[in-house]
């Protein structure tokens, strides 16, 4: 059974980060090992109040580590979402640089904000961490708004697929890492992704109806479910339009039930879609 490093934060309330990579790369056959960044009591998206809980585990994640490198735990990858504080970066680019090994795979979804305008907790300085700690990712998977932070670009919600195609390219950093930018719509009934694969220096497009709404969560549910099947040997753009179509089905059934786009999109029940084919 494949095993992976899963760092995000945990929130008590509001479907994303590890209560979503957890039993997302569960039904996929992978076992995320989780390295909590924060505790928060429900996500960035609802407004804070005077009894909301943001607990910075930076002091757990070196400790935590230590004890996985006094077990001799092995990992197959490295998946990172959601940071808590700056400090975390240096530890997790000494926890990549130790692990890596030949099929290692490093992820990182550089969580920083969307809609043109960062999460709440997120400084400048951490937004520069970010990009610092993307740059030992094999692949990445920034929204819009994001790719626009890493660039240093104004933030487009609607490019084209020629600028697209160019943000894809410059973000490879010269075909170092592939490349997934997630929330592109080339129409207007569609949503999806597009994705320059560093193997074959190709971009291509992903897309499947759109739910319309602001979703939490979507896009830790579109990374954990690209991130498995890369694991498992898919190619960048299958895994990257495995990853569309699941998150358009979960968004579509969420709404169909009534359900409240903030809280995330209702996986759930649709797991089972993702297991692995049995021969
Ligand atoms: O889905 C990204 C994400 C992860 N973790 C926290 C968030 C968000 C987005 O709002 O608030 C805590």
């Amino acid at each position: 059974m494949k095993q992976i490093i899963a760092v995000h934060d945990l929130s008590g309330f509001g479907k994303c980060s590890l209560g979503v990579v957890i039993p997302t790369l569960a039904a996929m056959g992978v076992r995320a090992c989780p390295l909590p960044t924060a505790y928060l009591s429900a996500h960035t998206a609802f407004p804070p109040c005077e009894h909301s809980v943001f607990l910075d585990l930076t002091a757990q994640m070196e400790a935590t580590l230590a004890h996985w490198g006094e077990l001799h735990a092995r990992f197959d990858g490295f998946y990172s979402g959601f940071l808590g504080a700056p400090e975390q970066m240096e530890i997790l680019e000494g926890c990549l640089s130790a692990r890596r090994r030949d099929g290692f795979l490093a992820m990182v979804d550089p969580v920083m904000g969307d809609g043109g305008k960062p999460y709440r907790t997120y400084t400048p300085q951490l937004c520069r961490k970010m990009a610092e700690l993307a740059a030992h990712a094999d692949v990445i998977t920034p929204n819009l708004t994001e790719a626009a932070i890493l660039l240093q670009e104004d933030y487009d919600p609607a490019p084209t697929r020629e600028k697209a195609g160019d943000w894809l390219r410059r973000l490879s950093l010269g075909r170092r890492r592939s490349v997934i930018i997630t929330g592109l719509s080339l129409t207007p009934d569609a949503l999806g992704a597009g994705c320059f694969d560093r193997e074959t220096g190709e971009v291509d497009f992903a897309q499947a109806p759109l739910a319309h709404g602001t979703f939490s969560g979507t896009g830790d549910l579109f990374a954990s479910v690209a991130f498995g099947k890369l694991l498992d040997g898919a190619s960048l753009s299958a895994a990257a339009q495995a990853a569309v179509e699941f998150v358009s089905l979960a968004a579509r059934a969420t709404l169909e039930r009534g359900g409240d786009p903030v809280e995330g999109a209702d996986f759930e029940p649709l797991l089972p879609l993702l297991a692995p084919q049995k021969v």
